[in-house]
């Protein structure tokens, strides 16, 4: 840790510079904690599919009980309420309201959610309903999933039926998640659902993304005027991994055929040039027609940090560059290098270049090997600074100007972390995956301080 820890960490110091509506919360999504997978008439989803694979994931595990958030979300929801969270960003799992992905309704999946919103409300807990966080309908992917443009009219039909159903309690709204990382990671990499590796169907999912976002945007609030929209994109630092002419090309060809990838057409400005060159010259876009993509239409900016990436290129060719931590960084259990200031610059950096008319950090947070002491208590010391030093570094832009509004943890549980199963824990609250037992570590404690300040 840096600098003098005991004010850096005192969160009524650190809470200061925040307003007193700012959203404090929590962050979760659907296969990841809700278990429940063939309970009630759900159906289905890639990740499903994808986890049963062999060798697809790290411990051979699958989200089939995860936290069985289905059915402990009371306890859960009470646990967030302890802990001062005045908002919880959860998302919906879209196999579980519509089984086959359109048609149909599977009335026992919406009646869950139904509840769920009802007990965040009763609680004081404000809901952010994520629409789309990975877990296509397999049915759907049988159809073409994301690369198929039909999939804006599927989706576009399933955000009218949440909205129809919710849109009455819930303001708080979010079409996607990480569109980089489902497209990219999903079907280029091959190491996500639904796991295929090529490029050309990966920048069409990118692409179907955003015209069903633009789409989807129009009809909720056609049903839900007072809604707040919102995507979340993942923007951790770029920085070139040396001083070298090369590492300092790479780093900005590959944050535009990334990041901006995204965000330059959220804000209307169509695909970034250095991106497109990039993403040509590598071969991504062979037999892809790419037409102009619509603008995004946001109420606010969902950002997703983590991480400083640095990025050494091997040539000069595009893709041709290995992304990752600096060695001898300072790193969680993700091997992501910590870098607060990261979060400080990037915030700053998006408002400057995009200027969203609000700035949400959607999650933030780190993978630590947390224990149960023998005291019942779970000392993630590691966490807590993490945590203290990004919020540190939110308050800083603030205070530069950013409109930033909010602030949701990943996550209040630990989890179900994709393709590592359950090797890496992320919560602020301990699993016992085994008896389902949940213990607050003492960052929850620390969190509490923070959100209760006032
Ligand atoms: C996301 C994230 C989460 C991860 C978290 C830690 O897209 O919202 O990937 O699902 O669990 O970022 O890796």
């Amino acid at each position: 840790m840096h600098g003098s820890p005991t004010i850096e960490l005192d969160p009524a110091h650190l809470a200061q510079p925040f307003p007193a509506e700012f959203s404090w919360g929590f962050a979760a999504s659907a296969y990841q904690i809700e278990g429940a997978a063939a309970e009630d008439g759900r159906g289905p989803s890639i990740w499903d599919t994808f986890a049963r694979r062999p060798g697809a994931i790290a411990d051979g595990s699958t989200g089939d009980v995860a936290c069985d958030h289905y059915h402990r979300y009371p306890e859960d929801v009470r646990l967030m309420a302890d802990l001062g969270a005045r908002a919880y960003r959860f998302s919906i799992s879209w196999s579980r309201v519509l089984p086959l992905g359109t048609g149909a309704v599977n009335q026992p999946g919406l009646d869950f959610y139904r509840r769920l919103v009802d007990a965040l409300l009763n609680a004081g807990v404000e809901p952010l309903i994520n629409l789309f966080h990975w877990d296509l309908p397999q049915a759907l992917q049988d159809l073409g999933g994301f690369a198929d443009p039909r999939v804006v009219d599927w989706f576009t039909d399933y955000a009218a039926l949440l909205a129809s159903t919710l849109g009455d309690r819930v303001r708080d709204w979010m079409t996607f998640n990480e569109p980089a990382v489902f497209a990219f990671l999903g079907h280029a990499d091959g190491i996500h659902a639904p796991g295929l590796r090529d490029w050309p169907t990966a920048i069409r999912v990118a692409d179907n993304q955003l015209r069903a976002h633009a789409r989807s945007v129009q009809a909720i609030r056609a049903l839900v005027p007072d809604a707040r929209i919102g995507m979340a994109i993942d923007v951790n630092q770029v920085a070139p991994a040396t001083g070298s002419e090369h590492d300092r090309l790479a780093a900005e060809r590959w944050s535009s055929a990334r990041d901006a990838w995204f965000l330059d057409p959220l804000f209307g400005r169509g695909y970034p040039a250095l991106g497109l060159d990039a993403h040509r010259e590598a071969g991504h876009l062979e037999g892809v027609d790419l037409a102009e993509p619509p603008a995004g239409d946001l109420d606010y900016l969902g950002l997703n940090y983590y991480r400083r990436d640095s990025v050494r290129a091997r040539s000069e060719r595009a893709f041709d560059w290995e992304i990752g931590a600096l060695p001898g960084s300072e790193q969680t259990q993700m091997e992501w290098h910590v870098a607060s200031d990261g979060l400080r610059d990037v915030l700053l950096e998006l408002t400057q270049r995009y200027g969203p008319p609000e700035i949400v950090i959607t999650e933030n947070g780190a993978a630590y090997p947390d224990r149960v002491d023998e005291d019942g208590r779970v000392r993630d010391v590691d966490r807590l600074g993490y945590l203290a030093r990004h919020v540190a570094a939110a308050s800083d832009a603030l205070r530069a100007g950013v409109p930033l509004t909010g602030y949701y943890v990943w996550s209040l549980l630990d989890n179900y972390e994709w393709s590592l199963g359950y090797t890496r824990r992320f919560g602020l609250v301990h699993v016992d995956f085994g008896s389902q037992r949940r213990t607050p570590k003492d960052s929850a404690a620390w969190y509490r301080r923070l959100t209760t300040r006032r």
